[in-house]
Protein backbone atom coordinates (compact mmCIF):
# COMPACT_ATOMS: atom_id res chain seq x y z
CA UNK A 1 0.00 0.00 0.00
CA UNK A 2 1.28 3.61 -0.71
CA UNK A 3 1.71 5.66 2.14
CA UNK A 4 -1.34 7.95 0.77
CA UNK A 5 -3.84 5.67 0.58
CA UNK A 6 -2.93 4.37 3.88
CA UNK A 7 -3.17 7.96 5.15
CA UNK A 8 -7.16 7.46 3.77
CA UNK A 9 -7.37 4.00 4.64
CA UNK A 10 -6.71 4.61 8.97
CA UNK A 11 -9.27 4.91 11.38
CA UNK A 12 -9.83 8.39 12.18
CA UNK A 13 -9.22 10.02 15.94
CA UNK A 14 -11.98 11.15 18.00
CA UNK A 15 -12.35 15.19 16.75
CA UNK A 16 -12.12 16.23 20.80
CA UNK A 17 -8.64 13.74 21.23
CA UNK A 18 -7.26 15.54 17.79
CA UNK A 19 -8.20 18.85 18.91
CA UNK A 20 -6.78 17.95 22.76
CA UNK A 21 -3.39 16.60 21.03
CA UNK A 22 -3.27 19.41 18.59
CA UNK A 23 -3.19 22.07 21.75
CA UNK A 24 -0.88 20.23 23.68
CA UNK A 25 1.72 19.54 20.88
CA UNK A 26 1.06 21.87 18.43
CA UNK A 27 1.38 20.94 14.38
CA UNK A 28 4.56 20.45 14.47
CA UNK A 29 4.87 17.90 16.71
CA UNK A 30 1.38 15.91 16.10
CA UNK A 31 2.23 15.15 12.63
CA UNK A 32 -0.75 13.32 10.21
CA UNK A 33 1.03 13.84 6.99
CA UNK A 34 1.72 10.35 4.70
CA UNK A 35 5.31 10.75 5.09
CA UNK A 36 5.45 10.97 8.31
CA UNK A 37 2.82 8.16 9.24
CA UNK A 38 5.15 5.63 7.18
CA UNK A 39 8.03 6.69 8.70
CA UNK A 40 7.61 7.01 11.99
CA UNK A 41 5.15 4.23 12.05
CA UNK A 42 7.71 1.25 11.36
CA UNK A 43 10.85 -0.56 12.83
CA UNK A 44 13.47 -2.30 10.18
CA UNK A 45 10.78 -4.85 9.88
CA UNK A 46 10.24 -5.44 6.14
CA UNK A 47 6.87 -8.05 6.56
CA UNK A 48 4.47 -5.50 7.89
CA UNK A 49 3.03 -2.26 6.39
CA UNK A 50 2.82 0.87 8.91
CA UNK A 51 -0.48 2.72 9.02
CA UNK A 52 -0.30 4.90 12.13
CA UNK A 53 -2.93 7.59 12.73
CA UNK A 54 -1.22 10.02 14.13
CA UNK A 55 2.68 10.56 15.33
CA UNK A 56 3.15 12.74 18.70
CA UNK A 57 6.58 13.74 19.84
CA UNK A 58 6.13 14.74 23.68
CA UNK A 59 9.28 16.44 25.14
CA UNK A 60 8.51 16.19 28.73
CA UNK A 61 6.96 13.49 30.99
CA UNK A 62 4.17 15.49 32.04
CA UNK A 63 2.84 15.58 28.18
CA UNK A 64 3.21 11.65 28.66
CA UNK A 65 0.65 11.41 31.18
CA UNK A 66 -1.83 13.68 29.41
CA UNK A 67 -1.07 11.66 26.17
CA UNK A 68 -1.63 8.71 28.13
CA UNK A 69 -4.96 10.19 30.43
CA UNK A 70 -6.32 11.04 26.53
CA UNK A 71 -5.66 7.72 24.87
CA UNK A 72 -7.70 5.88 27.84
CA UNK A 73 -10.56 8.72 27.74
CA UNK A 74 -11.02 7.94 23.70
CA UNK A 75 -9.73 4.35 23.89
CA UNK A 76 -6.85 5.24 21.38
CA UNK A 77 -3.94 2.79 21.08
CA UNK A 78 -0.27 3.89 21.65
CA UNK A 79 2.96 2.63 20.10
CA UNK A 80 5.93 3.52 21.90
CA UNK A 81 8.48 4.64 19.46
CA UNK A 82 13.12 4.89 20.02
CA UNK A 83 14.86 4.76 17.47
CA UNK A 84 13.00 2.10 15.43
CA UNK A 85 15.74 -0.56 14.34
CA UNK A 86 13.69 -3.36 16.21
CA UNK A 87 13.31 -6.48 14.04
CA UNK A 88 10.43 -8.35 14.85
CA UNK A 89 7.86 -5.33 14.50
CA UNK A 90 7.63 -4.18 18.35
CA UNK A 91 7.17 -0.83 17.13
CA UNK A 92 5.28 -1.28 13.97
CA UNK A 93 1.85 0.60 14.63
CA UNK A 94 0.25 -1.58 12.06
CA UNK A 95 -3.28 -0.64 12.47
CA UNK A 96 -4.67 3.18 13.56
CA UNK A 97 -2.21 3.25 16.50
CA UNK A 98 -0.44 6.78 17.75
CA UNK A 99 3.23 6.22 17.32
CA UNK A 100 4.60 8.02 20.91
CA UNK A 101 7.82 8.85 19.70
CA UNK A 102 10.92 9.89 22.47
CA UNK A 103 13.06 11.23 19.56
CA UNK A 104 12.47 14.71 21.37
CA UNK A 105 13.18 13.73 24.75
CA UNK A 106 17.31 12.67 24.11
CA UNK A 107 19.33 14.88 27.22
CA UNK A 108 22.17 13.01 29.03
CA UNK A 109 21.01 14.35 32.44
CA UNK A 110 23.62 13.55 34.47
CA UNK A 111 27.16 11.40 34.63
CA UNK A 112 28.29 10.36 38.54
CA UNK A 113 32.07 9.14 37.48
CA UNK A 114 32.14 8.33 41.31
CA UNK A 115 29.26 6.26 41.22
CA UNK A 116 29.60 5.09 37.96
CA UNK A 117 26.40 5.91 36.44
CA UNK A 118 24.74 7.86 34.11
CA UNK A 119 21.11 9.22 33.85
CA UNK A 120 18.93 9.86 30.64
CA UNK A 121 16.18 10.79 29.33
CA UNK A 122 14.03 7.87 27.42
CA UNK A 123 15.01 8.90 23.79
CA UNK A 124 18.90 9.50 24.06
CA UNK A 125 20.65 7.44 21.41
CA UNK A 126 22.94 4.52 22.38
CA UNK A 127 25.86 6.22 20.45
CA UNK A 128 25.16 9.17 22.46
CA UNK A 129 25.45 7.56 25.96
CA UNK A 130 28.59 5.84 24.54
CA UNK A 131 30.44 9.38 24.06
CA UNK A 132 29.04 11.03 27.58
CA UNK A 133 30.41 7.99 29.13
CA UNK A 134 34.19 8.20 27.42
CA UNK A 135 34.02 11.88 27.82
CA UNK A 136 34.54 11.07 32.05
CA UNK A 137 36.73 7.75 30.80
CA UNK A 138 33.95 5.16 32.02
CA UNK A 139 32.34 2.70 29.32
CA UNK A 140 28.65 1.98 28.79
CA UNK A 141 29.57 -1.49 27.47
CA UNK A 142 25.99 -2.83 25.52
CA UNK A 143 27.06 -2.39 21.95
CA UNK A 144 25.14 -3.15 18.91
CA UNK A 145 25.72 -1.91 14.86
CA UNK A 146 22.06 0.46 15.25
CA UNK A 147 23.52 1.71 18.39
CA UNK A 148 24.17 5.42 16.05
CA UNK A 149 20.26 5.44 16.08
CA UNK A 150 18.81 3.30 18.21
CA UNK A 151 17.34 4.94 21.65
CA UNK A 152 18.05 3.40 25.02
CA UNK A 153 14.40 3.29 25.84
CA UNK A 154 14.05 1.03 23.11
CA UNK A 155 17.16 -0.76 24.14
CA UNK A 156 15.46 -1.86 27.09
CA UNK A 157 12.19 -2.74 26.57
CA UNK A 158 13.86 -4.98 24.46
CA UNK A 159 17.07 -6.14 26.31
CA UNK A 160 19.18 -5.70 23.52
CA UNK A 161 22.41 -7.41 23.50
CA UNK A 162 24.71 -6.89 20.83
CA UNK A 163 28.36 -8.12 20.60
CA UNK A 164 29.81 -8.08 24.10
CA UNK A 165 26.86 -9.80 25.83
CA UNK A 166 29.57 -12.55 26.67
CA UNK A 167 31.73 -9.93 28.40
CA UNK A 168 29.00 -7.61 29.93
CA UNK A 169 26.16 -8.89 30.02
CA UNK A 170 22.52 -7.89 28.24
CA UNK A 171 21.29 -4.34 28.44
CA UNK A 172 19.48 -5.68 31.92
CA UNK A 173 22.50 -5.97 33.73
CA UNK A 174 22.97 -2.12 33.58
CA UNK A 175 19.85 -0.62 34.37
CA UNK A 176 19.77 0.70 37.76
CA UNK A 177 17.04 2.77 37.76
CA UNK A 178 13.74 3.66 35.43
CA UNK A 179 11.29 6.17 35.15
CA UNK A 180 8.08 4.38 33.57
CA UNK A 181 4.69 5.96 32.62
CA UNK A 182 1.91 3.29 32.36
CA UNK A 183 -0.70 2.57 31.09
CA UNK A 184 -2.74 4.11 34.06
CA UNK A 185 -0.92 7.51 33.34
CA UNK A 186 1.06 7.00 36.68
CA UNK A 187 4.69 7.89 37.24
CA UNK A 188 6.60 5.01 38.26
CA UNK A 189 10.47 5.30 39.96
CA UNK A 190 11.28 2.08 39.84
CA UNK A 191 14.68 1.20 42.04
CA UNK A 192 15.78 5.04 41.92
CA UNK A 193 19.84 4.08 40.76
CA UNK A 194 20.39 1.98 43.73
CA UNK A 195 23.25 -0.94 43.68
CA UNK A 196 21.10 -2.28 46.94
CA UNK A 197 17.28 -2.03 47.39
CA UNK A 198 15.96 -4.92 48.52
CA UNK A 199 12.07 -4.24 49.01
CA UNK A 200 9.94 -6.38 47.51
CA UNK A 201 9.15 -7.23 43.88
CA UNK A 202 11.49 -5.82 41.37
CA UNK A 203 9.52 -4.32 39.32
CA UNK A 204 11.83 -2.46 37.31
CA UNK A 205 12.52 -5.83 35.69
CA UNK A 206 9.56 -6.43 34.71
CA UNK A 207 9.81 -2.51 32.40
CA UNK A 208 13.12 -4.52 30.91
CA UNK A 209 12.07 -6.35 27.85
CA UNK A 210 8.56 -5.71 27.60
CA UNK A 211 8.50 -4.46 24.45
CA UNK A 212 6.17 -1.40 25.24
CA UNK A 213 3.21 -3.21 26.27
CA UNK A 214 3.54 -2.47 30.15
CA UNK A 215 3.89 1.36 29.45
CA UNK A 216 6.85 3.49 28.16
CA UNK A 217 10.17 4.41 29.49
CA UNK A 218 10.83 8.22 29.96
CA UNK A 219 14.06 8.38 31.69
CA UNK A 220 17.12 5.60 32.59
CA UNK A 221 20.11 5.05 35.08
CA UNK A 222 22.48 3.31 33.67
CA UNK A 223 25.94 1.21 35.22
CA UNK A 224 28.80 2.39 33.80
CA UNK A 225 32.49 0.33 33.63
CA UNK A 226 35.98 0.66 33.36
CA UNK A 227 36.46 0.45 29.07
CA UNK A 228 38.77 -2.61 28.66
CA UNK A 229 42.77 -2.35 28.20
CA UNK A 230 43.94 -2.46 24.74
CA UNK A 231 41.27 -4.63 22.57
CA UNK A 232 42.62 -6.57 19.86
CA UNK A 233 40.54 -8.67 17.44
CA UNK A 234 41.63 -11.76 15.68
CA UNK A 235 39.72 -13.07 12.94
CA UNK A 236 40.29 -17.22 12.23
CA UNK A 237 39.17 -19.05 9.17
CA UNK A 238 37.24 -22.15 10.37
CA UNK A 239 36.67 -25.45 8.64
CA UNK A 240 32.98 -26.45 10.58
CA UNK A 241 31.27 -25.20 13.25
CA UNK A 242 32.35 -27.76 15.43
CA UNK A 243 35.68 -26.43 14.98
CA UNK A 244 34.44 -23.41 16.04
CA UNK A 245 33.36 -24.90 19.32
CA UNK A 246 36.45 -26.23 20.13
CA UNK A 247 37.84 -22.51 19.72
CA UNK A 248 35.45 -20.89 21.59
CA UNK A 249 36.38 -23.53 24.54
CA UNK A 250 40.08 -22.22 24.02
CA UNK A 251 39.58 -19.03 23.98
CA UNK A 252 37.21 -18.95 27.23
CA UNK A 253 39.89 -21.10 29.08
CA UNK A 254 43.29 -18.62 27.84
CA UNK A 255 42.01 -15.20 27.05
CA UNK A 256 40.19 -12.18 28.80
CA UNK A 257 37.33 -12.51 26.17
CA UNK A 258 35.58 -9.22 25.25
CA UNK A 259 33.53 -11.07 21.84
CA UNK A 260 33.20 -14.02 20.35
CA UNK A 261 31.29 -13.76 17.10
CA UNK A 262 30.98 -15.86 14.34
CA UNK A 263 29.91 -15.49 10.29
CA UNK A 264 29.78 -17.60 7.02
CA UNK A 265 31.65 -17.64 4.63
CA UNK A 266 28.38 -16.32 2.35
CA UNK A 267 28.39 -13.50 5.05
CA UNK A 268 31.91 -12.60 4.32
CA UNK A 269 31.32 -12.30 0.63
CA UNK A 270 27.95 -10.48 0.73
CA UNK A 271 29.95 -7.66 3.28
CA UNK A 272 33.20 -7.97 1.27
CA UNK A 273 31.37 -7.21 -2.04
CA UNK A 274 28.93 -4.95 -0.66
CA UNK A 275 30.86 -2.87 1.03
CA UNK A 276 34.16 -2.98 -1.02
CA UNK A 277 35.82 -4.25 1.78
CA UNK A 278 39.13 -6.70 1.83
CA UNK A 279 38.49 -10.15 2.69
CA UNK A 280 40.61 -11.29 5.76
CA UNK A 281 42.52 -14.31 3.84
CA UNK A 282 43.01 -14.76 0.07
CA UNK A 283 41.61 -18.84 0.62
CA UNK A 284 37.54 -19.09 1.89
CA UNK A 285 36.63 -20.95 4.64
CA UNK A 286 33.14 -21.76 5.56
CA UNK A 287 33.07 -20.07 8.89
CA UNK A 288 34.71 -17.27 10.63
CA UNK A 289 35.47 -16.82 13.99
CA UNK A 290 35.91 -12.95 15.38
CA UNK A 291 37.24 -13.00 18.98
CA UNK A 292 38.02 -9.96 20.74
CA UNK A 293 40.40 -9.79 23.93
CA UNK A 294 42.02 -7.55 26.11
CA UNK A 295 45.51 -7.22 25.83
CA UNK A 296 46.87 -5.73 29.14
CA UNK A 297 50.80 -7.12 28.16
CA UNK A 298 52.66 -9.03 26.06
CA UNK A 299 52.05 -12.16 27.72
CA UNK A 300 48.12 -12.08 26.95
CA UNK A 301 49.24 -11.39 23.26
CA UNK A 302 51.80 -14.53 23.28
CA UNK A 303 48.95 -16.54 24.90
CA UNK A 304 46.54 -15.98 21.93
CA UNK A 305 49.54 -16.93 19.68
CA UNK A 306 50.21 -19.78 20.88
CA UNK A 307 46.19 -20.68 21.49
CA UNK A 308 45.82 -19.84 17.30
CA UNK A 309 49.01 -22.26 16.91
CA UNK A 310 47.40 -24.87 18.94
CA UNK A 311 43.79 -24.62 17.08
CA UNK A 312 45.82 -25.03 13.65
CA UNK A 313 47.70 -28.04 15.13
CA UNK A 314 44.27 -29.13 15.46
CA UNK A 315 42.65 -28.77 12.32
CA UNK A 316 40.27 -26.19 14.24
CA UNK A 317 41.80 -23.24 12.41
CA UNK A 318 43.02 -22.95 9.02
CA UNK A 319 44.05 -19.13 8.72
CA UNK A 320 44.66 -16.12 11.33
CA UNK A 321 45.21 -12.18 11.38
CA UNK A 322 45.59 -10.20 14.77
CA UNK A 323 44.38 -6.71 14.60
CA UNK A 324 48.07 -4.43 14.72
CA UNK A 325 45.98 -1.31 15.16
CA UNK A 326 42.97 0.51 16.35
CA UNK A 327 42.07 1.14 12.91
CA UNK A 328 42.92 -2.50 11.83
CA UNK A 329 40.72 -3.89 14.73
CA UNK A 330 37.78 -1.59 13.96
CA UNK A 331 38.16 -2.93 9.78
CA UNK A 332 37.90 -6.38 10.82
CA UNK A 333 35.08 -5.78 13.43
CA UNK A 334 33.39 -4.14 9.75
CA UNK A 335 33.53 -8.07 8.40
CA UNK A 336 30.80 -8.68 11.55
CA UNK A 337 29.28 -5.76 12.18
CA UNK A 338 28.55 -4.38 8.30
CA UNK A 339 26.34 -8.40 7.75
CA UNK A 340 23.07 -7.10 8.91
CA UNK A 341 23.13 -3.78 6.83
CA UNK A 342 24.03 -5.40 3.87
CA UNK A 343 21.75 -8.32 3.68
CA UNK A 344 18.96 -5.93 4.68
CA UNK A 345 18.63 -5.56 0.92
CA UNK A 346 17.42 -9.08 0.11
CA UNK A 347 14.54 -8.85 2.82
CA UNK A 348 15.87 -11.45 5.01
CA UNK A 349 13.81 -13.51 7.01
CA UNK A 350 15.77 -13.63 10.19
CA UNK A 351 15.65 -16.53 12.87
CA UNK A 352 17.05 -15.49 16.40
CA UNK A 353 17.60 -18.54 18.12
CA UNK A 354 19.24 -19.43 21.05
CA UNK A 355 19.86 -21.96 23.86
CA UNK A 356 22.77 -23.15 26.28
CA UNK A 357 26.37 -22.40 25.19
CA UNK A 358 26.84 -26.17 26.26
CA UNK A 359 24.08 -27.46 23.95
CA UNK A 360 25.44 -24.88 20.99
CA UNK A 361 26.93 -27.44 18.95
CA UNK A 362 23.49 -29.52 18.86
CA UNK A 363 21.08 -26.46 17.85
CA UNK A 364 23.75 -25.43 15.16
CA UNK A 365 24.08 -29.03 13.35
CA UNK A 366 20.68 -29.47 13.95
CA UNK A 367 18.92 -26.07 12.26
CA UNK A 368 21.77 -26.59 9.58
CA UNK A 369 20.35 -29.65 8.70
CA UNK A 370 17.35 -28.57 8.39
CA UNK A 371 18.46 -25.88 6.66
CA UNK A 372 19.51 -28.19 3.82
CA UNK A 373 16.45 -29.99 3.49
CA UNK A 374 14.22 -26.71 3.38
CA UNK A 375 16.11 -23.91 2.05
CA UNK A 376 18.42 -25.62 -0.35
CA UNK A 377 17.35 -23.66 -3.44
CA UNK A 378 18.05 -20.46 -1.44
CA UNK A 379 20.95 -18.28 0.52
CA UNK A 380 21.17 -18.58 3.90
CA UNK A 381 23.48 -16.54 5.89
CA UNK A 382 24.97 -17.89 9.55
CA UNK A 383 26.11 -15.35 11.83
CA UNK A 384 25.98 -14.31 15.44
CA UNK A 385 26.97 -13.92 18.97
CA UNK A 386 28.26 -17.97 19.49
CA UNK A 387 29.45 -17.05 22.72
CA UNK A 388 26.20 -16.76 24.18
CA UNK A 389 24.82 -19.38 22.24
CA UNK A 390 22.74 -16.95 19.78
CA UNK A 391 22.68 -17.49 16.54
CA UNK A 392 21.28 -15.49 13.49
CA UNK A 393 20.16 -17.59 10.59
CA UNK A 394 19.05 -15.38 8.13
CA UNK A 395 17.57 -16.36 5.35
CA UNK A 396 17.67 -14.21 1.95
CA UNK A 397 14.73 -13.62 0.00
CA UNK A 398 15.06 -13.84 -3.98
CA UNK A 399 14.10 -11.31 -6.78
CA UNK A 400 12.14 -13.59 -8.53
CA UNK A 401 9.45 -14.14 -4.87
CA UNK A 402 7.32 -11.98 -3.40
CA UNK A 403 7.44 -10.97 0.09
CA UNK A 404 4.46 -12.66 0.93
CA UNK A 405 5.08 -16.02 -0.92
CA UNK A 406 8.74 -15.69 0.85
CA UNK A 407 7.29 -14.88 3.97
CA UNK A 408 5.05 -17.49 3.92
CA UNK A 409 7.74 -20.30 2.97
CA UNK A 410 9.81 -19.17 5.85
CA UNK A 411 7.43 -19.26 8.18
CA UNK A 412 6.22 -23.14 7.64
CA UNK A 413 10.40 -23.91 8.11
CA UNK A 414 10.03 -21.90 11.34
CA UNK A 415 7.70 -24.19 12.89
CA UNK A 416 10.96 -27.18 12.28
CA UNK A 417 13.32 -24.77 13.82
CA UNK A 418 11.20 -23.89 16.72
CA UNK A 419 10.73 -27.59 17.47
CA UNK A 420 14.71 -28.11 17.47
CA UNK A 421 15.00 -24.92 19.53
CA UNK A 422 12.48 -25.98 22.02
CA UNK A 423 13.80 -29.67 22.45
CA UNK A 424 16.95 -28.05 23.17
CA UNK A 425 15.01 -25.48 25.96
CA UNK A 426 16.31 -22.50 23.88
CA UNK A 427 14.55 -19.75 22.94
CA UNK A 428 12.53 -18.53 19.50
CA UNK A 429 13.93 -14.83 20.12
CA UNK A 430 17.45 -14.78 21.71
CA UNK A 431 17.68 -11.09 21.17
CA UNK A 432 14.93 -9.27 18.98
CA UNK A 433 12.04 -9.89 20.99
CA UNK A 434 8.47 -11.40 20.17
CA UNK A 435 7.08 -7.86 18.78
CA UNK A 436 4.55 -9.47 15.68
CA UNK A 437 6.92 -11.18 13.87
CA UNK A 438 7.45 -13.91 16.96
CA UNK A 439 4.52 -14.02 18.67
CA UNK A 440 2.32 -16.84 16.77
CA UNK A 441 5.88 -18.97 18.00
CA UNK A 442 5.95 -17.95 21.58
CA UNK A 443 4.27 -21.26 22.95
CA UNK A 444 7.35 -22.72 21.85
CA UNK A 445 9.81 -21.29 24.48
CA UNK A 446 6.88 -20.20 27.36
CA UNK A 447 4.76 -22.29 29.05
CA UNK A 448 0.34 -21.25 28.70
CA UNK A 449 0.61 -20.53 32.67
CA UNK A 450 3.81 -18.20 32.02
CA UNK A 451 1.46 -16.72 29.36
CA UNK A 452 -1.32 -16.45 31.33
CA UNK A 453 0.80 -14.91 33.81
CA UNK A 454 2.66 -12.22 31.52
CA UNK A 455 -1.16 -11.43 30.58
CA UNK A 456 -2.43 -10.60 34.32
CA UNK A 457 0.62 -8.73 34.81
CA UNK A 458 -0.19 -6.32 31.31
CA UNK A 459 -3.63 -5.83 32.46
CA UNK A 460 -2.30 -4.62 36.06
CA UNK A 461 0.63 -2.01 34.28
CA UNK A 462 -2.53 -1.31 31.58
CA UNK A 463 -5.82 -1.93 32.15
CA UNK A 464 -7.60 -0.75 28.98
CA UNK A 465 -4.91 -2.12 27.07
CA UNK A 466 -3.83 0.94 25.52
CA UNK A 467 0.12 0.13 25.24
CA UNK A 468 1.19 -1.78 21.84
CA UNK A 469 -1.96 -3.92 21.44
CA UNK A 470 -0.85 -7.22 19.65
CA UNK A 471 2.48 -6.99 19.95
CA UNK A 472 4.29 -10.24 22.28
CA UNK A 473 0.94 -11.95 22.49
CA UNK A 474 -2.17 -11.48 20.81
CA UNK A 475 -4.76 -8.85 22.18
C1 LIG B 1 23.48 -8.89 14.92
C2 LIG B 1 21.62 -7.41 14.30
C3 LIG B 1 20.35 -7.51 13.63
C4 LIG B 1 20.25 -8.63 12.60
O1 LIG B 1 24.08 -8.50 13.92
O2 LIG B 1 23.98 -9.45 15.90
O3 LIG B 1 21.42 -8.92 16.17
O4 LIG B 1 20.29 -8.32 11.43
C5 LIG B 1 21.98 -8.74 14.92
O5 LIG B 1 20.14 -9.79 12.95
ZN1 LIG C 1 22.66 -10.19 17.31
Amino acid sequence: MTAGKQAADIAKLPDAMTHALRSLLGEERFLTDAESLAHYGRDWTRFVAPAPSGVLLPISISEIQTIVSLARQYQVKLVPSGGRTGLSGGAMAAKGELVLSLERMRKILQVDKAGRSLTCEGGAITGEIHRAAAEHGLMYPVDFASSGSSQIGGNIATNAGGIQVIRYGMTRNWVTGLKVVTGTGELLELNQGLVKNNTGLDLRHLFIGSEGILGVIVEATLGLTDPPKNPRVMVLGVPSMASLMHVLTGCQAQLSLLAFEFFSDLALQKVTTGQGIQPPFKDRYPFYALVEFESASAEAETQAEQLVEGCMTQGWVRDAVLSQSESQRRSLWRLREDISETIAQWTPYKNDISTTVQKTPALLSEVDALVARHYADLEVVWYGHIGDGNLHLNILKPDTVSVEEFQARCKSVSHHVFRVVQELGGSISAEHGVGLLKKDFLHFSRDPAEITLMRGIKAQFDPDGIFNPGKVFNA
